[in-house]
């Protein structure tokens, strides 16, 4: 297949002006007849792109055209001769319940919905599906009125009625001219969550949550969420929203988390539900930044939209970072930052130090639905935080400002946007673009040297950075990195916080001496994307878990000293030796303990504080290695510092063990987090009060963090309990699918005796349903990503297993296939041995003829 590039970008040859859409629905044969209103604007064919659809007829000016007038591919359909300015109707039919793929027009629970980003409404008619042609919908929805008694679209409802036959119908228009990726419909039965929201300009804005009947309470989460985004934005970006009425729609089968289309977002259901009794902290956490995340997609992304999908960084990085802030503003910076971070580095950095690394602008792809990824999203946002660091808060807000005045109502490119915090600093933005097309993470090296300087005796700290190579980018540039940093004594710091900004391979600063003890707090906030690599000594490190003034920071000293272990640990178990005992274990833990005596720190950070490096963290760092070393680390570690924080760990338990009625709240939650992270501590040292804890708080549960956290808990220690315990939670739980989910996904990364068998007779259970993307990612993906001692075994049959539900997914929806498979990318991180099993499953994959999305994947992953 040949690939789509950047360098071939060519804008459309009309304009679009109008386009009228009437749906006649029909869950077998749907037919949509378009109007649309064109006129040239250069020479050439008109190509529409249009995929899966029988094409019923074409009409010019009202004339309907011969079959020889046009012609019609398996993607486009072609008008040679047409004239300069006409009006075009085309009749298309589709088949939306015979739509597994989920994009375009699909069935779900028996209902109607859409998801056209990226390229999905190329499967409702044709049309040119592309994100620079922007026009002004009109909509009309005619469906049976008992079966589909809602009907929406974007935009402001202008007409319902009754038509014969018992159908209805209801015609919408959505004033602001969009591209087609933006289009939603939905039709079906519902329940309506109501509220209203009174904008900064008086405005009142009703707000509609439909959901499954039922589900209305639990929508009320997301409600709270919404109305404080709303508000948020007014305040922290000066935007306020636009339209009539916003519309938020729940539904189960979903590829992705949500879809931001103008006043109709779509949501996974799992990112909109929750109560106490159902949903867990995560959950609520999630909602609500992904409620935000589509909120704010309002400005960044549909009023400014991305001329070319090679520019998708354009809406997601800057909505990311927008939802990252809103979080940090609701639940406390340092928590949030901490999150992003550890998300960051188990997602991003391994991509980008992997097969399938890429800039967050690339510039090609086969599928640009393989291209949602974290380095688009996190690493994107990461780049949006760096301007901000580095321009600082109110040159930041002005090109912002900026930005939402000069580039309303277009399509833009990252230059563009680029080019309006230049005009907002003065300052040559030239060297950031590297960030953009420069694929793979810096490696930042830190050094402290004393030079006797005449007359006084300064100290030196120099940085260098280097990125390795990446995929198909042998020779890398220096980036612009902006480095906070600061030094630390005993009793805190000797200096205010620097911003040493890095433009070339090595920089060197001085700074005063002093006559103490100090250490250097480096990328204090975690400034900058990167991997530090720092001469700190544990010393350094113990001196910044306790004095470090950045929350941050003081939080990844106890990282940084914890990876150290980790690393050292997981090699020794590799070749066969149990780590000796280390001398700093003794300080880290007098540290920890320390911190999780001071009442001056949040629940939720001390939680974080106990909280070990992700394993790919570990992974990455020691590569290559046994993964199961890896994860046999983190059991050792994990029950040293149980051994040694036992009373702390079992007093701060049962501190927090009556926290009240459920709350959803920052606070409420910190505590319940804090309470999970010491019973799953004390569960590593198989203390068997941990069990019998673990056993009374499964019992009498009253929220969903407390419930599973026991269940994982019993389920890593084992024993008898275990089996009747996963039961009991599956007859309890079966009639709620996002509780099902939940059951699948501890059952998937338990360490079942009989190993891959367990997880096969999982995949083989009534309830598994093999179509539902939410299910698959539960039990394949938390089997791929969660069980490390099963998927990882030596004879093979992980891999076999999750090879071949991965070709089961593509036969049906293959944009789902490509994500899960993605699981792969760390292959070449493992040890020889199992490099070859996945290189022989990969190789397996390729030779099945995949769909696009999986060829394109599992190809990058294979490399050369
Ligand atoms: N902008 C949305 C992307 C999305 C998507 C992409 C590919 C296939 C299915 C999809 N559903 C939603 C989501 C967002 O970033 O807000
Ligand atoms: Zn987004």
């Amino acid at each position: 297949p040949k690939p789509t590039r950047l360098e071939d970008y060519t804008p459309f040859n009309f304009d679009l002006s109008e386009s009228r859409f009437d749906f006649r629905l029909d869950p077998r044969q749907t037919t949509v007849r378009s109007l649309l209103s064109l006129t040239r604007t250069a020479p050439g064919p008109l190509v529409l792109d249009g995929e899966n659809i029988d094409l019923v007829s074409v009409e010019i000016d009202g004339r309907l055209l011969k079959r020889t007038a046009y012609r019609v591919t398996q993607t486009q359909l072609i008008l040679d001769d047409v004239p300069d300015q006409f009006a075009l109707n085309i009749t298309t039919r589709c088949d939306p319940s015979a739509n597994t793929t989920l994009m375009g027009l699909y069935v779900s629970g028996g209902r109607f919905c859409t998801q056209c980003e990226a390229e999905g409404f190329r499967r409702i008619t044709y049309y040119p599906d592309r994100p620079d042609v922007m026009s002004e919908f009109t909509v009309l929805i005619d469906a049976d009125k008992a079966a589909y008694p809602t009907l929406l679209a974007n935009g402001n409802m202008i007409e319902a009625g009754d038509i014969d036959g018992g159908r209805h119908y209801a015609i919408w228009h959505d004033p602001f001219p969009k591209p087609c990726y933006l289009f939603a419909l939905v039709a079906g039965e519902f329940d309506r969550l109501d509220d209203s929201f009174i904008t900064m300009n008086g405005r009142t804005i009703p707000l509609e949550i439909y959901v499954d009947p039922g589900d209305a309470p639990k929508a009320a989460y997301a409600m709270d969420s919404l109305k404080r985004s709303m508000a948020w934005d007014e305040r922290a970006f000066g935007r306020e929203y636009d339209l009539d009425r916003f519309m938020i729609v729940a539904v189960r089968d979903f590829n992705f988390g949500a879809m931001e289309n103008k006043g109709l977002n779509i949501f996974n259901s799992s990112l909109l539900l929750a109560d106490a009794q159902t949903a867990t902290d995560l959950n609520f956490e999630r909602i609500e930044s992904v409620v935000a995340h589509e909120y704010f997609h309002n400005w960044t992304g549909n009023r400014i939209t991305c001329r070319d999908w090679f520019q998708l960084c354009l809406k997601e990085g800057f909505t990311v970072f927008r939802d990252q802030e809103f979080s940090a503003d609701q639940r406390g910076a340092a928590v949030q930052r901490i999150k992003d971070v550890r998300a960051l580095r188990a997602r991003q950095f391994a991509e980008d130090n992997g097969p399938l690394a890429h800039p967050v602008r690339p510039t090609e792809y086969l599928k640009i639905d393989n291209f949602y990824t974290a380095t688009i999203y996190e690493k994107g946002a990461e780049l949006i935080r760096m301007l901000k660091t580095w321009l600082g808060d109110a040159t930041f807000r002005k090109g912002c400002d900026i930005y939402f005045d000069r580039l309303d109502g277009t399509a833009a490119t990252v230059e563009q946007f680029i080019a309006c915090f230049e005009a907002a600093s003065g300052e040559d933005m030239h060297p950031f673009m590297q960030w953009y097309h420069q694929a793979g993470t810096p490696r930042l090296t830190v050094e402290r040297h004393q030079t006797p300087t005449s007359p006084v005796i300064s100290q030196v700290v120099s940085f260098s950075q280097m990125t390795p190579p990446t995929p198909g980018q042998a020779d890398k540039a220096p980036l612009m990195i902006p480095i906070r940093w600061q030094a630390i004594g005993d009793d805190g710091p000797l200096m205010d916080p620097q911003l040493t900004v890095m433009t070339t391979d090595t920089q060197t600063v001085s700074y005063p001496r002093f006559d103490v003890p100090h250490s250097l707090s480096i990328m204090q906030g975690f400034s900058a994307p990167a991997i530090l690599r720092s001469d700190a000594t544990t010393e350094d490190l113990i001196r910044l878990m306790g004095q470090d003034p950045d929350a941050f920071n003081r939080w990844e000293a106890g990282q940084t000293l914890a990876r150290r272990l980790l690393v050292d640990c997981a090699r020794a178990l590799e070749s066969g030796t149990m780590p000796e005992p280390d001398p700093a274990l003794g300080a880290f833990f007098g540290a920890l303990g320390k911190t999780l005596r001071d009442d001056s720190f949040d629940d939720a950070f001390k939680a974080l504080v106990l909280t070990q490096p992700t394993g790919m963290e570990v992974l990455m760092a020691a590569a290559p290695i046994d993964p199961i070393a890896v994860s046999e680390a983190g059991d050792w570690l994990a029950r040293a510092v149980a051994d040694g924080l036992r009373n702390d760990l079992l007093q701060t338990y049962a501190a927090m063990k009556d926290s009240g009625p459920f709350s959803p709240d920052a606070a409420s939650a910190g505590r319940r987090a804090l309470k999970g992270r010491c019973l799953s501590l004390l569960a590593a040292r198989f203390d068997p009060l941990a069990a019998s804890l673990a056993a009374q708080q499964l019992d009498d549960a009253t929220n969903m963090t407390d419930e599973i956290g026991a269940l994982i808990t019993l389920s890593r220690l084992g024993g008898q309990r275990v089996e009747s315990s996963m039961e009991s939670f599956f007859e309890k739980w079966k009639d709620q699918p996002l509780v099902l989910d939940k059951y699948y996904s501890v059952q998937a990364m338990r360490h079942h005796a009989d190993g891959i068998h367990a997880i096969i007779r999982l995949a083989e259970t009534p309830t598994y349903e093999r179509s539902n993307p939410n299910r698959v990612r539960a039990l394949v993906g938390g089997f791929a990503m969660g069980n490390v001692r099963l998927f990882h075994r030596l004879d093979g049959s992980g891999y076999r297993f999750f090879a071949d539900q991965v070709l089961d997914m593509d036969g049906r929806n293959p944009s789902v296939a490509a994500r899960l498979l993605g699981a792969f990318e760390i292959w070449r991180k493992l040890d020889a041995k199992r490099q070859q099993l996945i290189r022989d499953q990969l190789d397996r994959i390729i030779a099945t003829r995949p769909s696009k999305n999986v060829l394109e994947i599992a190809q990058r992953m294979r490399g050369a």
